[in-house]
């Protein structure tokens, strides 16, 4: 270990834990177990050993190899100087190395930041700046994408970042370790035993002002939701699970996700991409029991499955299609039966926590109609108006919610906690709902000033600084373009400064300041003015409905 002073650790002041009576109430309901992250591994090794934990193309690891594989990579990050309480930022693909990196780093103690596999270096260095992260632990390609020099560039930028680790060829850029060099020896010596009460790792808000929250997770409350959601699921040690989306995202994570999976003594396939022509042989081959993916790609495998385009595929096996993330269109969904062969199981939730499940047994019209309901008796819902006041059952209001896995506060961000929970600690989730007769809930719409391109959130605040940052844009918003397949693609409106840019100027433009792919605008119109609402801010609404008549496509 080296003997640099290190940067912050997570202390309280960074971050909001429950308030004392409700982590009593939590425990003594027996929903927090004090399990942790280190602890659940080693105890599903010795209960699952020689079970396939997971399987990677022709790679297969047992519970036991992995559990081994957790202790040698755990020796060799500490070895490179990773420490218990510091933040490693994790921008892995759908790899088996993912779960021995997230769990080694369980294991010294240091706490993943999750970063989406399409994010890129603008993401990157915020997420790594804001947890000064003291590692990057990235992959060589992502297709045609050199993830190498782009950390580099992080790791130059964020005075933190000491190490970037890389899964495949280290490649000849400087400070740059490939983790098949970094396993060693196994080391009891520097094996944490965390406090179940505190933060295990971060996750991503999708954004609504300005960057993206980090959302900590303790090890008390997210192995709650694991064991609570594989339960309700019905995951037993025959589950196979595909990961078809990324796995780092809380849905294939935790609902139930790989997280459940490993639970239940199940077996996770991991997918490289959601696509039909990967995914049908995948669930044949592996003889998959159970996946989640969003609506987009539930329509694209229906699709496939219809016109047999990936030949005739044996799905048999498959017994729950998860859909989530955004709204699946009661039309879409009731196809999932009768051309997959498998009971649809909607799930709708959020990084902040709360999720909610249809359950097995439900009536079809609250599968195909609801978005289900939480996964605990102490989860508390509130669905109000907008002076929080309730409003009448059925009818729709914004969703407040608290419980035993919803988080009290972002990180190290008070200003924003201030409006994104309530005085008594309710989150406000930006989600318009409406509560079904069956006591599901719909979601009716948003409230939040971000867009759901198909499961992935974009924050328009993020995305109209981005546009603001080019010389010639005088004023930029971002609002929803509805799309028949991704549900919202995004529009951006622009007032230029003299000589507009032209479109493909403007996105290059936002290419080279290093966005995920995703957060591109699907479409630019530059206008003149915005309309402005009664107290002269840009009215988004009347954006939105302008969409087709005004302004200039380039
Ligand atoms: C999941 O998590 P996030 O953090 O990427 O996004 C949360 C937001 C929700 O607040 C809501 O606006 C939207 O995504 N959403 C849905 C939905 N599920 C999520 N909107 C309509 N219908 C649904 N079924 O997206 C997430 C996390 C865990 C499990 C499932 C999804």
């Amino acid at each position: 270990m080296n003997d640099r002073p290190g940067p912050r650790a997570v202390d309280p002041a960074d971050w909001t834990p429950w308030p004392r009576e409700y982590a009593d109430t939590y425990r003594a309901a027996g929903l927090w177990t004090g399990e942790t992250f280190p602890a659940f591994l080693r105890d599903r090794a010795a209960r699952f050993g020689e079970r396939t934990a997971v399987v990677d193309g022709d790679l297969r690891w047992t519970y036991a190899e992995l559990d081994r594989r957790a202790d040698a990579l755990a020796a060799g990050l500490s070895r490179l100087g990773v420490r218990a309480g510091e933040r490693v930022v994790v921008h892995l693909p759908n790899v088996a190395s993912l779960f021995e990196v997230v769990f080694a780093l369980f294991r010294l103690g240091a706490l993943p930041v999750y970063a989406l596999p399409a994010h890129r270096r603008s993401e990157l260095l915020h997420l790594a700046g804001t947890a000064e992260a003291v590692a990057l632990i990235t992959t060589d390609l992502q297709g045609a994408f050199d993830c190498r020099p782009m950390a580099a560039r992080v790791r130059a930028e964020i005075p933190s970042l000491e190490h970037v680790v890389v899964v495949g060829e280290a490649g000849d850029e400087e400070g740059v370790t490939a983790l098949e060099a970094l396993r060693a020896e196994p080391d009891t010596a520097i094996l944490a035993e965390p406090d179940p009460g505190s933060v295990a790792f971060f996750q991503l808000s999708g954004g609504t002002t300005g960057l993206p929250k980090l959302i900590p997770r303790t090890h008390d409350d997210y192995l709650y939701s694991v064991r609570a959601s594989a339960d309700i699921c019905g995951l037993d040690t025959d589950t196979v699970y595909l990961t078809a989306l990324p796995a780092v995202h809380n849905f294939p994570m935790s609902s139930p996700g790989f997280l459940g999976v490993l639970h239940a003594g199940g077996t996770v396939v991991t997918a490289p991409d959601p696509s039909p022509a990967t995914c049908l042989p995948l669930i044949e081959r592996e003889h998959v029991t159970h996946t989640a993916v969003v609506p987009p790609v539930a329509m694209l495998w229906m699709d496939a499955v219809e016109h047999g385009s990936q030949g005739e595929r044996d799905l048999s096996d498959l017994r729950v299609l998860q859909v989530g993330g955004a709204t699946f269109p009661p039309e879409a969904a009731r196809r999932v039966a009768p051309v997959l062969g498998c009971a649809l199981q909607q799930v709708f939730g959020m990084a902040e926590g709360l999720v909610n499940y249809t359950r097995d047994g439900d009536p079809d019209e609250v599968v195909t109609g609801t978005q289900g309901r939480p996964i605990s008796d102490h989860d508390e819902i509130l669905i109000v108006d907008d002076r929080d006041h309730p409003v009448p059952d059925g009818e729709p209001g914004h969703l407040l919610t608290r419980g035993p896995y919803t988080i009290r506060g972002y990180y190290r961000a008070p200003e924003h906690n201030a409006v994104a929970f309530t005085d008594d600690g309710f989150y406000r989730t930006g989600d318009i709902v409406r509560r079904h007769p069956s006591g599901a809930l719909v979601v009716a719409g948003r409230a939040k000033d971000q867009i759901n391109r198909g499961g992935e959130k974009i924050g328009a605040e993020e995305i109209e600084n981005h546009l603001l940052a080019h010389p010639a844009v005088h004023d930029a918003s971002l609002v929803a373009l509805p799309d028949p397949y991704l549900g919202e693609r995004t529009h951006a409106y622009v007032i230029a400064r003299g000589e507009a840019p032209t479109r493909g100027e403007l996105l290059a433009f936002l290419r080279e300041r290093g966005l995920a792919a995703y957060k591109i605008p699907d479409r630019v119109s530059f206008v003149d003015a915005f309309p402005a609402t009664a107290v002269g801010k840009t009215s988004k609404r009347d954006l939105r409905a302008a969409r087709t008549t005004s302004g200039t496509d380039h």
